[in-house]
Formats: structure tokens, C-alpha cells, sequence
């Protein structure tokens, strides 16, 4: 290999203060960790001698302890897109210490490559191996590393041997051109291979490379508590319902499931069900319970973006990879959230919202309208995009002080014209077909908590007429509540 050969503290030296920096990476799984600790070892270095030391952090999606967790640690992040899930960073989000732009995941990769976020100074990428051609043969994820190696000025590869250097068989990666410059994606079904197994970069970019032995940081799953369990149960029924009812094929339909403990106990629940026949996945996340459904035999074509498998997991995988490598596809984000694809495939999309109001619209990122969770990610590309698009939340949040169930929603990242069922611990709202006067019924009475239904109802009296109908002095009487008295219990619209 003719690139220079250097430390992870070598690498962290020869980036500025106020660069802008790709890092791979989507959710853990792949995600660049030795620069990126280096780097906020010498921030730290930076601030104690009185100097600044930030830099703009770009990624695929969230990451992990060695890359958003340190840097936060070291406040050397002044700015961050598009998606995030670490705690620390998130405080530093909603204290104004770090500004975050929340995107869409499949918008980023192009509006980078156009420069919406201005200049890439480095790309500092997890890989395999890099060639002397410039073939970059990338881990567990793809995200935005292909524009991130393509836009940057530099470039520096971690080069980790942890990673099984046959994760490249997984691989089809596909930059989408320009605007102005494109045609079709010629991808027709959920295994379609359409790109090659290898990245590209200028081999007069790259200014080192760093030898690793990292292991990817995603956390193990808690089982799923009683709530997410009856979530999986209504949604499980449901979707046997379509089926028999003619509305999903019986050959099925691909599904899309987004990240959290829901959303894993309803993809057990799916896998274990004798009713709905091995499925397919086109998804951005594939998380521990896929991979046991696909030595199960129910799932039988998995196309992710990023492979989100715990320590463990990962492990038994790499042992045995010969049997997962016809059957996992890892795609790039812009792709496997791609709009044309998900509209195409007929998407069954499953995500989880922070509150859902009784007309449709969800908010999945804005606690009480201003705290940011962790992001919109994918939820939208795939939300707007599929043939059913299915929210799950427990009803109510915080030990029953928050009633998930609200007359407006805080902050909305999918409105009502792209919700087509809500499901909670107490039922399965079905909106499709109904004005939003019976929308709001049905959510009322088989979403809210019981708790929290007649002031829910009176709300709606109050409301009176209108096509949405709304009192606007009293639709965030219940946040106010909250942020009052530290619960909604009680609120009265009477
Ligand atoms: O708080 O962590 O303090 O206990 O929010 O809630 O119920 O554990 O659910 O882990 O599945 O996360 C929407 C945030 C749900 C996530 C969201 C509090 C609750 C708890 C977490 P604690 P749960 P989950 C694929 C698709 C957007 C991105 C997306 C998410 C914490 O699923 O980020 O879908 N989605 N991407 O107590 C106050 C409320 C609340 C509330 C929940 N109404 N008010 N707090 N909480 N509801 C992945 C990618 O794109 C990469």
C-alpha cells in the first residue's frame, strides 16, 4: 500500500481547528474511533493551553461513544448534521453550545455532494482495505462515506481488522449522480444488485492511514417490556388483516423498521408469527433480532444501509459469514431511503414517535416542542414514501405523567398526509379514508390512554367547527401543564 502509514495522533495533528470534517459512520456500525478519540484528546490539549479547538462533525447518521460521546466530552463539536442519539451531545444541542441542523437521511448525501454544507476539509473513513487504484472496501456501514470521499479535500482511512474483510460481498454501492444528470435507479426488487462492492477515492487525497482493532460500539437490547409487546401484538394482527383482506399480497410486502426497543420487539413479534409468510426487509438499520430471523429462515433478504449488531452478535456473524452474505445487502443511504425505491417496493414503514395528536400528525424528534431527541432520520424518507406507513408509541410517557395522545402536536415531522395507522398499548388507530373529524375519534378512543380520554374528548368539543378543528388558546394546554406542574394529569378542558 503506498499511503503513509501514521497514528491516530499523527492523524487528529494535521486537522485545523474550525474544519469540517465526513466522518463515516451510521448508527455505530461502522463508524470512524481511533481519530475522532485522538482528536478530542488534543481538543482537550488545545483548550487547557487557552486555544479553541472545535470542528464540524458530518456523518452518516448517529454514532457511537468514540466519535460523538468523546467529542462532546471535549466540546470540540461546534457543529452537527444530520442525526444524533448520543446524551451529552444532545444536552450541548439544547443548551445552544452546539448548533444541529435535523435532516432527512436521504437528503444529506446529495445535499452534501451540492455543498449545502459548505466544503468537506476531511473525510476520516473506517474501511477494510484501500487500494492503490483508489477501490475503498468499507465495514458495516456505507452512509454517506461514497460523497463524504468524493467531496473531501483530504482524506484519511482508519483501517480496522476487526472487520471482517468479507463484509465487501454485502456491499452494492451506487453513487447517485448530480441533479440534472440521472435516470431511473434500475433497482426492482429488494435483492437487486445494482452497484459495485467498493467506494472510490482520489489516491492523491489520502494523507494517512491509521491501523485499528476497534470494535463497533451498539448497545444490546433490554427485552421488550409489557407496552412494546402489546404494540407488537396490535401491529402484528393488523398486518394479517391486510393480508387475508387482500390489501398486502400474500407473498407479502418489504418492511421498514426504524431503531429502539419498539420497534425490535415488533420485529420479533412479526418473525414468530405462523401467519405472515418469510419476508423481505428494505431498511436502513439491521439490528441483532434481523439477523436471528434470517437464521430462522423469515427473513430472506435484508437491504440496510448500516449492520447495527452488538459486540456479540457481530461476532457470532463474522464467524459464520458465508451464510449472510447472499442474504444482507449494504446499500448507500441515499439509496436505501431512496423515495422513487420505497414507493416502488411498497414499503411497509414502522417507526416510533415521541407524540402522535388526534388528527395524524406525529412529532418523533422535539420533546414538549423544544428539546430535541435524537433527530428525524430515516422516519421521513420512508414515512412519506411507503405503501402503509405505521406509528407506534406507548400512550403515555414518564410513569403516565405525559400523555403521548395530544391535541396539537408540539412539533411536527410527518403530518397527516403521511400517517396512515397509529398504534399505542392501547389499540390501532386505522386514519386511511377518514376526515379528520373521525381520525380524531379513532385515535381518541383506541390510542389515548384511558386516563387521558375525556379530556381529550372534551378538547374536541371545545374545538368546535372547522375542517381541522382547533381551539388555539387551549391545543397546548396540556404541555403547558406539564411544564407547569410536571404532568399532564388533571388537565381540564371543561
Ligand atoms: O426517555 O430515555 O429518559 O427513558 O423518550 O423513548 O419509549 O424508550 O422509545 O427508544 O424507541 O425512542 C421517537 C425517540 C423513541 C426514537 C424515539 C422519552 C421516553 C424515553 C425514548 P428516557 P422510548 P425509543 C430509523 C428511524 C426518530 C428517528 C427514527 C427516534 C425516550 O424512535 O429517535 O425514527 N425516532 N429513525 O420517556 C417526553 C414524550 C415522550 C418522551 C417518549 N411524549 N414526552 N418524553 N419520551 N415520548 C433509525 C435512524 O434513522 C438511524
Amino acid at each position: 500500500m503506498k499511503y503513509p502509514v501514521i497514528t491516530s495522533q499523527e492523524a487528529a495533528a494535521l486537522i485545523p481547528h474550525g474544519s469540517t470534517i465526513g466522518f463515516s459512520g451510521f448508527t455505530p456500525a461502522g463508524a470512524a474511533k481511533a481519530v475522532p478519540t485522538a482528536l478530542a484528546a488534543r481538543a482537550k490539549v488545545e483548550h487547557a493551553a487557552g486555544r479553541p479547538f472545535a470542528v464540524r462533525v458530518l456523518t452518516g447518521a448517529s454514532t457511537g461513544p468514540s466519535l460523538d460521546g468523546v467529542l462532546a466530552e471535549a466540546d470540540a463539536i461546534s457543529f452537527r448534521a444530520p442525526y444524533q442519539a448520543d446524551s451529552l451531545l444532545r444536552k450541548k444541542i439544547n443548551s445552544g453550545q452546539v448548533q444541529f441542523v435535523d435532516a432527512h437521511l436521504s437528503h444529506f448525501p446529495q445535499a452534501v455532494l451540492h455543498g449545502f454544507f459548505g466544503e468537506v476539509d476531511f473525510a476520516v473513513v473506517e474501511a477494510t482495505e484501500v487500494t492503490d487504484d483508489g477501490r475503498v472496501y468499507l465495514t458495516t456501514s456505507i452512509g454517506t462515506s461514497p460523497v463524504f470521499l468524493h467531496t473531501a479535500k483530504k482524506v484519511i482511512f482508519e483501517i480496522n481488522r476487526r472487520q471482517h474483510p468479507r463484509l465487501r460481498e454485502m456491499a452494492d454501492i451506487l453513487m447517485v449522480p448530480r441533479v440534472g444528470h440521472r435516470t431511473e435507479i434500475r433497482l426492482t426488487h429488494v435483492g437487486s444488485r445494482i452497484g459495485q462492492d467498493f467506494a472510490v477515492v482520489d489516491p492523491a487525497k489520502v494523507i494517512g492511514v491509521v491501523h485499528t482493532d476497534l470494535p463497533d460500539e451498539v448497545s444490546e437490547f433490554t427485552p421488550p417490556d409489557e407496552s412494546a409487546t402489546r404494540i407488537a401484538g396490535f401491529v402484528s394482527d393488523f398486518l394479517v388483516a391486510e393480508m387475508k383482506a387482500g390489501r398486502v399480497p400474500r407473498e407479502f410486502l418489504p418492511l421498514q423498521a426504524g431503531v429502539g426497543n419498539v420497534a425490535n420487539a415488533v420485529m420479533a413479534s412479526l418473525g414468530a408469527s405462523r401467519q405472515i409468510p418469510p419476508f423481505t426487509m428494505f431498511a436502513e438499520v439491521c439490528q441483532d433480532s434481523l439477523v436471528d430471523l434470517i437464521e430462522l429462515g423469515r427473513l430472506t433478504m435484508m437491504s440496510t444501509t448500516s449492520l447495527t449488531l452488538s459486540q456479540k452478535r457481530m461476532e457470532r456473524l463474522f464467524a459464520d459469514i458465508g451464510r449472510y452474505t447472499s442474504k444482507i445487502i449494504l446499500r448507500a443511504q441515499e439509496i436505501s431511503n431512496n423515495p422513487e425505491l420505497i414507493r416502488r417496493l411498497g414499503v411497509i414503514a414502522l417507526n416510533t414517535a415521541i407524540e402522535v395528536d388526534i388528527y395524524g400528525h406525529v412529532n418523533s424528534t422535539h420533546v414538549m416542542g423544544t428539546q430535541v431527541m435524537n433527530g428525524i432520520g430515516g422516519s421521513g424518507d420512508f414515512a412519506r414514501n411507503s405503501f402503509l406507513s405505521v406509528f407506534m408509541c406507548p400512550s403515555v410517557a414518564k410513569d403516565g405523567a405525559i400523555s403521548t395522545v395530544v391535541p396539537m402536536c408540539s412539533h411536527v415531522d410527518h403530518n397527516e398526509h403521511s400517517v396512515s395507522i397509529i398504534v399505542t398499548d392501547q389499540g390501532l388507530a386505522d386514519l386511511r379514508g377518514k376526515d379528520p373529524a373521525a381520525r380524531a375519534r379513532e385515535i381518541i378512543d383506541k390510542c389515548a390512554h384511558p386516563d387521558y380520554r375525556e379530556p381529550l374528548r372534551d378538547y374536541l368539543k371545545l374545538a368546535g367547527k372547522g375542517h381541522v378543528a382547533h381551539d388555539l388558546s387551549r391545543a397546548f394546554a396540556m404541555h403547558q401543564q406539564f411544564l407547569k406542574s410536571k404532568t399532564m394529569r388533571g388537565v381540564s378542558f371543561s
